[in-house]
């Protein structure tokens, strides 16, 4: 039995939602989506408001997701304008540089109103129009905040990429959108080391013809080329331009981001989502999961170039009209105590991160988190991976001293925000387990046939019916989306997760059961690995497969077959490596690579992961069955040649 972590009276009371509240509104949302659904819209800023709320269907062929599609709004009014009554002294930012020496900056939303509204001024004088897709690559600083929200105030697309990939994956996500603008900075530095963006947007450009324009933020002082008449340092573009934008009237069904994310096959897919049921669903659920109040200290340590980052760093709290700190660094730089001192320092109250931080720092031992004080702290919560409940027990008792809820949050970058998570004022959390659904999410769990699993049991989580954070389509391939998530059960949203559900109804999230995998909290198709590696020249052919990683969660562990005659030695290793890293990122180095003469197949030529799997997690005693494969004696080799663990 797992162990229970009853909520506490006082939270009880402080909370937003008590257990009683979450029952009877959680009913009400299933029984009335539009009712309920009707009265959480009301929370934003309508221009026109919506008569129309829900309007969806999961029907094979006829995939349709649209919620107040009669409504028009503005996302940057809604995060920015319309707090200044109330709030414009109030601390909208606060950013905390990468060293710890230099300093911190405060915006308050008056003064974000101005940077938002003069960013906008110069994307328009760039030629950025309603609609446009601007690629934004930059490091975690305000300024990426102004660019993302600026987007938004014109109507423009944004599509962010996460700083930390290569060259040759910006330039594909660049041209699946076709976008001919983009916002980056001269360089980023991350726990001292520095990241040559601009750098890298140069070398994407190379491969992608389009791009007209390139503003270029100086956030270092990095001298790098400019090249002239497409590059525009921003300080010289926004001399002198006003302040005073104003925001471009939009249709809840807009486009509002575009943001590309790994899934079963080698291309990333555009994940769209749209611009009203998105800032409901996102700003509803910064509020209820986190209990934010107003006044509070709010951090999400996620980057901007991530879905967290999107929906919890920026739209969701700026909605809420909440202080939201972004943070530059790592977590062990310049010392594995910087998370806790950051937390001092700014005197946070709402801490949300990814178990594999946890985990990291956890192995540092409790002296760097005994050390500070840690006071101020209220809430804490994870996303990104099923957290071990070891590591919440210690992000709990250490981190937390024991006061403060931990909030596991499921949720992707399909889904827009939250959808499994204990609302911290009504539900008891159990270590390891997101515990309960969200209003208005209906989560279901499947057999391999699609049979509805009922009660205590495990199979695939599915979801099914719509919520407004939903992702609308994949961009540009209206087709791939219902392909890929309402083809595999008919009428249901798959969320490509296993899942097992206890005797109180718990959900607890086992993974991924297709080929994507999850390392560091963050996701990579085990295909844009596999192709990348076959990329290079002594490469003929690859497979690769998660296993279980103590720090990352999982670890990539890539089975190389290589052109005749080359022989494998660690120095293609550390070069096949650094190819990876070049293809893709960082992020996709492969952890292990084993050279394979041969890679088990069976006779109709297809790979059986199964069985690489298992041996990549060190348990030969149940390769199951191997007659079938083409040629059973390579399993033999894979085994006697496995690659030791370092
Ligand atoms: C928000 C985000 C989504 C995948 C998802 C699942 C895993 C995320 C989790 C979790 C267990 C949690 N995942 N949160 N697994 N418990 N609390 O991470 O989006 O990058 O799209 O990843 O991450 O496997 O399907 P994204």
């Amino acid at each position: 039995m797992a162990e229970l972590y009853p909520v506490s009276p006082e939270w009880e009371k402080r909370a937003f939602v008590d257990a009683a509240d979450y029952e009877k509104t959680y009913e009400r949302s299933i029984k009335d989506p539009d009712g309920f659904w009707g009265e959480i819209g009301k929370r934003l800023d309508w221009i026109r408001p919506f008569t129309k709320v829900k309007n969806t269907s999961f029907a094979p062929g006829k995939v349709s997701i649209k919620w107040y599609e009669d409504g028009t709004l503005n996302v940057s009014a809604n995060c920015v304008d319309r707090h200044l009554i109330k709030r414009s002294n109030q601390i909208a930012i606060i950013f905390e540089p990468d060293d710890p020496k230099a300093r911190a900056r405060k915006i308050t939303y008056r003064e974000l109103h101005e940077e938002v509204g003069r960013f906008a001024n110069v994307l328009k004088a760039q030629g950025v129009k309603k609609g446009d897709r601007v690629t934004i690559y930059m490091p975690m600083v305000p300024e990426a905040a102004y660019a993302m929200l600026a987007c938004t105030r014109i109507g423009a697309v944004h599509s962010v990429v996460f700083g930390g990939f290569s060259p040759d994956s910006i330039a594909g996500r660049i041209e699946d959108c076709k976008s001919e603008f983009v916002i980056t900075a001269d360089e980023g530095v991350r726990g001292g080391r520095k990241i040559p963006l601009k750098a890298n947007i140069d070398a994407a450009l190379e491969k992608c013809a389009g791009v007209k324009s390139v503003i270029v933020v100086r956030h270092v002082g990095a001298d790098v080329p400019m090249k002239s008449g497409r590059d525009h340092w921003y300080d010289e573009a926004s001399k002198g331009v006003p302040t005073e934008c104003k925001p471009e009237e939009m249709s809840a069904e807009d486009p509002l981001f575009i943001l590309y994310t790994s899934g079963s096959t080698g291309k990333p897919k555009g994940v769209l989502h749209t611009t009203g049921g998105y800032l409901v669903y996102a700003s509803y659920t910064h509020q209820l999961a986190f209990d934010y109040h107003d006044g509070d200290i709010y951090w999400c340590t996620a980057d901007v170039g991530w879905v967290t980052g999107h929906s919890y760093v920026l739209y969701g709290p700026l909605a809420n009209g909440a202080t939201t700190l972004m943070f530059e660094g790592v977590p062990n730089y310049p010392t594995t105590s910087r998370f806790w001192e950051v937390v001092d320092k700014h005197q946070v109250n709402i801490f949300y991160t990814a178990p594999t931080a946890i985990r990291a720092l956890m192995g540092a031992g409790d002296e760097p988190v005994k050390q500070t004080s840690r006071a101020s702290l209220k809430l804490l919560a994870t996303v990104g991976e099923p957290i071990n409940p070891e590591a919440w027990e210690w992000y709990w008792r250490v981190v937390g001293d024991s006061r403060c809820p931990v909030i596991d949050t499921w949720w992707q970058t399909e889904t827009g925000g939250h959808m499994i998570m204990p609302l911290p004022g009504a539900i008891p959390q159990k270590p390891g387990s997101a515990t309960k659904p969200f209003f208005g999410v209906k989560p279901e769990l499947v057999d391999a046939e699609g049979k509805t699993i009922e009660g205590a049991g495990a199979g695939n989580l599915v979801i099914t019916d719509s919520w407004p954070g939903q992702m609308r389509t994949v961009y540009g391939d209206h087709a791939r989306f219902m392909e890929t998530y309402f083809s595999t059960y008919p009428n249901k949203y798959f969320t490509g997760d296993g899942c097992r559900r206890d005797e109180d109804g718990y959900y607890w999230i086992t993974g991924r059961v297709d080929d994507v995998l999850n390392v560091s909290g963050h996701r990579l198709g085990t295909a844009e690995v596999e192709s990348a590696l076959v990329s290079h020249p002594k490469v003929s052919e690859a497979a690769v497969v998660g296993y279980p990683h103590n720090i990352k969660g999982q670890g990539i562990y890539a089975y190389v077959t290589l052109m005749a005659g080359e022989t494998g030695d660690d120095a293609l290793r550390k070069e096949l490596v650094q190819w990876v890293r070049k293809e893709i990122g960082p992020i996709a180095s492969p952890d292990m690579i084993q050279f394979a003469p041969g890679l088990p197949k069976t006779r109709s030529g297809k790979i059986m992961r199964r069985i690489l799997r298992k041996i990549a997690e060190d348990d030969f005693s149940n390769l199951g069955d191997t007659s079938t494969l083409a040629d059973p004696t390579v399993v033999t080799d894979l085994v006697d040649n496995r690659q030791n663990r370092q």
